[in-house]
């Protein structure tokens, strides 16, 4: 038997132990917590706008609309100058935010449509279940997860819920809990789903309806800017509530009591709308949204518009805001940031590792998220093969790599060179006085090129039947794309 003193002096000892094996045990569980954010995983909502152009925003300029609360989260945040979307149009745009991959890896090259305009434009008819998906990922790292406001991801596929949601409430989508586009439905279903919520981690991807067709201007809007021109009158109106919403996410954190620990990223899906004749005053005959001739965002001072691989249909607001983290009205001009890096940067946030069998496209910008800048190692690369005729809509593909941004058309025999560091607004083709630069992107445009599939994924594609095939294919002879 011991003697009490030699038993005591082990007990003490065997405290030691136990209070250095907790220790460590801490230490090692702040090691691979989220990084600097404690044990608590920070709430996300990304907040899409639709058409925005980068100009449609107070502190960017606007000569007619007013963004009071989109200017005070740029005021509490970093407002990005250098941020672009991966294509210049919806869908293609969105699966590059849902998939961190550029959308021509799913051969979505366009907007999602019917199946017999999907199939002639050589697009799936629905965004891939099966390939990466952020919600998915963001729910398996223990986030609840929502989807409320727009979809366009894809019609007669699988439901919402099927991509990783916890619940969802949209338009343009499965019609399964639809809401009207009109309004801010999106936004009272997000707040909803944010009081559920508000005691564990969760991801909202809000996507509002402002600025897209059509419009439907609130009357106290109207009465509010009749001061201004029929076109800026309606403008200004729909972005002031798409705004309204904005201020009212913010509003809601704060009444919870959840404001410090919830990261808002604010974008757009594309530039500006392109400004239609008086002819498109309606945008549906029998529906009372107004049409195009109302569209009248602002690029900012940038080239081109929707439609566009120039700055202005793809360079658009890019806003952070997250307490304790993102400096306080920082504007960063020079972290080259693009919509693909969301999916590895919020599943760092979420303390997360990205699936093993997943190659992101973009890279995890979380250092310019704290204010400390990013350089970019990838390249970015474009596709769109919809150009329509709109103004500037004849580059089909583009890659931005260091300062510099080449821009070319489908048959890669016309291109132009821009540095966009010296110049922003793309306003000097550089193409003649650097053929080496030219010459040296080009082959990264094949390169890449050649790591694209050629049709679209089987599985994502409505059934047609072979007689329905040789019908279309009779039909679609001699058009050209
Ligand atoms: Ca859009």
């Amino acid at each position: 038997m011991l003697n009490p003193p030699v038993q005591m002096t082990r007990y003490r000892f065997s405290c030691l132990i136990f209070k250095e094996i907790c220790r460590l045990c801490l230490g090692a569980a702040l090691f691979f917590a989220p990084a600097a954010f404690g044990t608590e995983k920070p709430n996300i909502i990304f907040i899409f706008a639709d058409d925005w152009g980068y100009g449609d925003m107070g502190k960017h300029g606007s000569t007619f609309c007013d963004t009071p609360h989109l200017d005070r989260m740029a005021a509490e945040g970093i407002d990005f100058t250098q941020f672009t979307v991966n294509s210049p149009v919806c869908s293609p745009s969105r699966v590059a935010v849902m998939t961190g991959q550029f959308p021509a890896r799913q051969s979505v090259h366009q907007h999602f449509a019917g199946s017999p305009s999907n199939r002639k434009r050589g697009m799936p008819d629905w965004m891939d279940v099966k390939g990466p998906s952020m919600p998915r990922m963001l729910q398996g790292a223990g986030y609840k997860t929502g989807h409320f406001g727009k979809w366009h991801l894809g019609r007669g596929g699988p439901k919402e819920n099927r991509y990783g949601y916890d619940a969802f409430a949209t338009f343009n989508g499965s019609k399964v809990n639809e809401i009207e586009k009109k309004g801010l439905a999106s936004v009272d279903h997000a707040e909803q789903f944010i009081r559920e919520h508000k005691d564990e981690s969760f991801f909202v991807n809000l996507w509002l309806h402002e600025t897209h067709l059509a419009h439907y201007p609130r009357p106290d809007y109207m009465e509010k800017y009749k001061h201004l021109d029929e076109q800026k009158q309606v403008y200004a109106s729909v972005i002031a509530e798409g705004d309204e919403g904005i201020g009212r996410v913010f509003a809601l954190l704060k009444e919870l009591e959840i404001d410090d620990k919830t990261l808002v990223v604010f974008s757009s899906d594309n530039g500006p709308e392109v400004t239609r004749g008086e002819d498109e005053k309606i945008h549906n005959e029998g529906d009372p949204g107004l049409g195009g001739y109302y569209s009248v965002g602002e690029s900012g001072g940038l080239k081109g518009r929707k439609r566009s691989l120039f700055s202005g249909g793809i360079r658009v607001p890019f806003v952070v805001r997250w307490p304790g983290v993102a400096p306080e009205g920082l504007t960063d001009e020079t972290s080259v940031l693009t919509a693909v890096d969301l999916l590895p940067t919020f599943l760092e946030i979420a303390g997360a590792a990205l699936p093993s069998d997943f190659q992101p496209d973009g890279e995890s910008v979380l250092s310019a998220f704290k204010g400390d800048g990013f350089t970019r190692s990838k390249p970015v690369f474009w596709e769109w093969k919809g150009g329509e005729g709109a103004p500037y809509s004849w580059p089909s593909l583009g890659v931005r790599h260091g300062d510099w941004k080449l821009v070319m058309n489908e048959a890669l025999n016309k291109s132009e060179l821009y540095n966009l560091k010296k110049d922003w607004a793309e306003t000097t083709d550089l193409s003649a006085d650097h053929p080496e630069v030219v010459e040296e992107l080009t082959q990264r445009i094949k390169a890449w090129q050649a790591t694209l599939p050629t049709a679209p994924l089987q599985h994502c594609c409505a059934p047609v039947s072979e007689k329905k095939q040789k019908k279309e294919k009779k039909q679609n002879k001699g058009k050209v794309r």
